[in-house]
């Protein structure tokens, strides 16, 4: 190989593909059930109680409706709308024969979350005469075997691939060709920008900037000044460059798991019994993916909103659900020494992983004992469903969640949120 090749080049004639199935919690649900097709439909919950959409139909979308509204103020605009609570086990589901088909194409795949993955297609695989005719294929497989519609961008980047799979939303195909880069993104609107929230919005309005031709055209110091490095970023993201690469993930950092309960609460035993539900779901992941946890952290969410989390290690890194809810215990009693009011939010998670390397100590017959129980648990939950195995303390949350149908756990609040 001469040198120059091992130079870390940006190739202009990367082709990149950017993958995000339409409407995907409720697809699936629609394709569980097909009467709901073709109608305004929410996943998300019930909209008297609380929660925000997680996932709103094309349908729904016509009237106003998108992820993270209240469901309050969705069902306000749309009363006709059908409300669905939402099985995660489903939408992983799909999410994983989603995943199988795109493996088929390349493994240089980046998942963006269950429904969104980009795909590093350069040089292409033998058969194909162009990522197009890929795409296409890919789009009609996901149709046939999932009965799913999935939107696909190309482009020399990633920021472009992404932008062309949006914008050709619902069931889109769009190629942008090299070169075209700059002048498909010019007369986009900025919010169209990965990355460019409310608040950026606001302050590229008051610089005059609308669109990303705008952005490309504001000299980048000027960007610096106000956004720092991001400004930067954006600014050559704006005149479609982006070298960044197609990166298969890494392993986990954290897994956590929250919920918004229905209504705001002080009361000790129900937040304990829900905190050990949680730190219970964290436990069981960690010990899906053979992983131990070196710290713990709380994240409480009072009902004016303000919200802290509290962490700490634990001396042993550890997967036990027992060592997990009782630092949250600790961190829990820290965050009402903090503050005592009513909480609307309670979510836990553990960091620092590591592999199970070190081994228990041989005199440490109370570990070795909690492991041997979350095993046996875990077991049984795989074959009966999560909640058939109750500890103590969560055994009243029976009186305030339904079991979700498919007994994969509790049907909280916010189920999306939940995972
Ligand atoms: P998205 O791809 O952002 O949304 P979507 O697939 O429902 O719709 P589209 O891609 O056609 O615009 O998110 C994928 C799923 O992730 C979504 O179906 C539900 C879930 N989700 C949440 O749970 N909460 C959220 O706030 C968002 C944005 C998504
Ligand atoms: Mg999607």
């Amino acid at each position: 190989m001469t040198s120059w090749l091992t130079l870390p080049m940006i190739n202009m004639d990367r082709r990149i593909l950017h993958l995000d199935l339409d409407a995907f919690f409720v697809s699936v649900e629609q394709s569980l059930n097909p009467s709901l097709r073709g109608k305004p439909v929410v996943v998300g919950g019930q909209p008297g109680k609380r929660g925000v959409v997680a996932s709103a139909s094309y349908e729904a979308r016509a009237f106003g409706l998108y992820a993270g509204m209240p469901l309050a103020s969705a069902h306000r605009l749309c009363p006709h709308a059908i409300f669905i609570p939402g099985s995660f086990s489903h939408y992983r589901e799909a999410s994983a024969g989603f995943f199988r088909i795109l493996a088929d194409y390349t493994p240089d795949i980046e998942a963006g979350g269950l429904d969104e993955a980009y795909l590093d297609v350069t040089g292409l695989l033998p058969g194909f005469d162009s990522a197009f005719h890929m795409a296409q294929q890919i789009k009609h497989r996901v149709r046939r075997e999932l009965d799913l519609i999935v939107s696909v961008g190309i482009a020399n980047s990633k920021v472009v691939a992404k932008i062309a799979s949006d914008l050709g939303k619902p069931d889109g195909l769009i190629e942008v060709t090299k070169g075209a880069e700059r002048s498909f993104l010019a007369p986009l609107a900025i919010g169209k920008m990965p990355g460019v929230g409310e608040k950026t919005e606001r302050l590229m309005k008051g610089l005059g900037i609308a669109t990303i031709g705008q952005l490309a055209d504001t000299p980048p110091a000027a960007l610096k000044n106000r956004l720092g490095q991001w400004g930067e970023t954006l600014h050559r993201h704006a005149m479609g460059i982006d070298d960044r690469k197609v990166e298969p993930p890494g392993e986990a950092k954290s897994i956590s798991r929250e919920t918004t309960f229905a209504a705001d609460t002080l009361e000790e035993g129900f937040i304990k019994a829900t905190l050990r539900y949680l730190a219970e779901r964290v436990g069981a992941d960690l010990r899906q993916h053979a992983k131990r946890a070196k710290c713990v952290t709380i994240k409480v969410r009072f009902s004016d909103f303000e919200t802290i989390t509290r962490q700490c290690a634990i001396p042993e890194a550890s997967d036990s659900d027992q060592a997990i809810y009782e630092a949250g215990l600790r961190l829990l009693a820290r965050a009402f020494h903090y503050r005592r009011a009513r909480v609307r939010l309670l979510g836990i998670g553990v960091s620092s992983l590591q592999d199970p390397g070190q081994q228990l100590h041989l005199w440490d017959f109370t570990d070795e004992k909690a492991a041997r129980l979350n095993r046996t648990v875990d077991q049984l939950r795989k074959k009966y469903g999560f909640t058939s195995i109750q500890t103590g303390q969560t055994r009243r949350l029976k009186e305030d969640y339904p079991d979700s149908p498919d007994r994969d756990g509790y049907r909280l609040h916010t189920p999306s949120l939940s995972r």
